[in-house]
């Protein structure tokens, strides 16, 4: 039986101000859930990896991706550098007048997002031959629960290693994984051996691994709080797990809750997958009303071609228009209706667009606002596209 504790803190700043803390102990919380099978993947290097993949002459040369100073006028920060360009101390957000300083040899490239962002989907493609629930962070890294998974493997270590083979296989880019019981662990493991390494951290190996740790290595502990442990001693896991919960809340807030259970190998937050949105739609109130037909169908036009471009972009598309109609006393009409086919260009939902508006009346009594939206959204795959033979 685990209780909650509720308590009070009184704290004084250094003008001697009194502040009150308070909060729940939840035991419950500390139990620690051993149960799952997490993988955290990061690609190594990965700007500079997919330029030097695309330009075979950047091979073992020290790449730096961002603008050259001498176009930038200095201003530019690097993203990422190469490996190699990293021996020269080049890093991630130096600016690259710095960066250049270090690393006279250095080859600049501008980033290319658009490609950063296919290499991404064809990663997370990888991902779903094992499991539909992995959780994004950025374009080069994700958290995958694999306790279940599509291929019924048991070891979490085997689908790891199999992931960052059919990543190097198919793609040509190395990545590094980290694999545990929990987001925290997995995601440490993986920065433990780069680049293209693979850490497992056992259940009853955590404990030791945690009290190696840096402090720096925690989530959520930045500059100032690195400062702040430093200045109580607090260098290591080891040095964290001697406080109690009562001392990291006083000296660390919410923080210090966090940081209590996860230097006790206590993660339970899960794995979100992300959710594809079911609708997606625009609209806007305007500052003076519409009255007119022509304008209300100009700028009918302009919102179908942006809410088109919305749903390509999240690779999405629907069958199912909404034509939201408001007047300037307030009242508000939606009109939808349902194509039998998908509708795949902005042409398509204008016109579907337009024959809800042959229901709209009143419209010189004044339109404050107009907004259109596709709902019922399914994602475009090769099943649902229609052939035309
Ligand atoms: N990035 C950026 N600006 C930053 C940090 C990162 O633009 N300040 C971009 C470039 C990186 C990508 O995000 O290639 C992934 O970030 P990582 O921190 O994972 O760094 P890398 O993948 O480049 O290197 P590592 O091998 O250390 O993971
Ligand atoms: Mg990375």
């Amino acid at each position: 039986m685990f209780v909650d504790f509720f308590y009070i803190l009184y704290l004084f700043n250094q003008k001697g101000m009194r502040k009150i803390e308070y909060g729940i102990l939840k035991f419950k919380e500390l139990e620690r859930d051993t149960s799952r099978k997490i993988i955290h993947l990061d690609m190594d290097a990965f700007y500079a990896s997919v330029e030097i993949r695309e330009n075979p002459s950047l091979v073992g040369k020290p790449v730096i991706i961002g603008r050259h100073p001498r176009e930038s006028g200095g201003r530019g920060v690097v993203a990422t550098a190469s490996y190699e360009a990293r021996k020269y101390g080049v890093h991630s957000a130096m600016s690259s007048k710095e960066a250049l300083e270090l690393c006279p040899e250095g080859i600049f490239v501008s980033a290319n997002f658009s490609l950063y962002r296919e290499v991404s989907q064809e990663i997370h493609e990888i991902f779903r031959r094992y499991t539909d629930l992995y959780q994004p962070l950025s374009l080069d890294e994700a958290y995958l629960d694999v306790t279940q998974n599509k291929k019924n493997i048991e070891s979490s270590t085997f689908i790891a290693r199999s992931i960052q083979q059919a990543i190097f296989k198919e793609l040509k880019l190395t990545s590094s994984a980290g694999v545990s019981y929990n987001k925290f662990l997995a995601k440490i493991a993986s920065d433990y051996k780069k680049p293209a390494g693979l850490t497992y951290v056992s259940a009853n190996r955590a404990h030791d691994f945690i009290m190696k740790l840096s402090i720096s290595d925690f989530p959520g502990v930045g500059e100032k709080t690195l400062e702040k442990m430093h200045e109580q001693n607090i260098y290591t896991g080891k040095d964290l797990y001697g406080k109690t919960e009562l001392e990291l809340v006083e000296n660390f807030g919410k923080l210090g809750h966090s940081l209590f259970r996860r230097v006790r190998g206590i993660d339970n937050s899960p794995v979100e997958a992300e959710r594809e949105p079911k609708s997606i739609g625009k609209e806007r109130t305007f500052q003076e009303n519409i009255t007119r037909d022509e304008e209300a169908l100009k700028f009918l036009s302009y919102i179908s071609t942006e809410v088109f471009k919305a749903t390509k972009k999240k690779e999405m598309h629907g069958k199912t228009v909404v034509l939201k109609v408001r007047y300037s006393d307030f009242t508000t009409y939606t009109r939808r209706k349902t194509m039998l086919n998908y509708i795949e260009n902005e042409k398509e939902l204008y016109n579907s667009v337009y024959s809800l508006w042959q229901e709209i009346d009143r419209v010189e009594e004044g339109i404050r606002l107009l907004g259109v939206t596709m709902t019922s959204l399914d994602p475009i795959d090769y099943e649902n596209i229609p052939l035309d033979f």
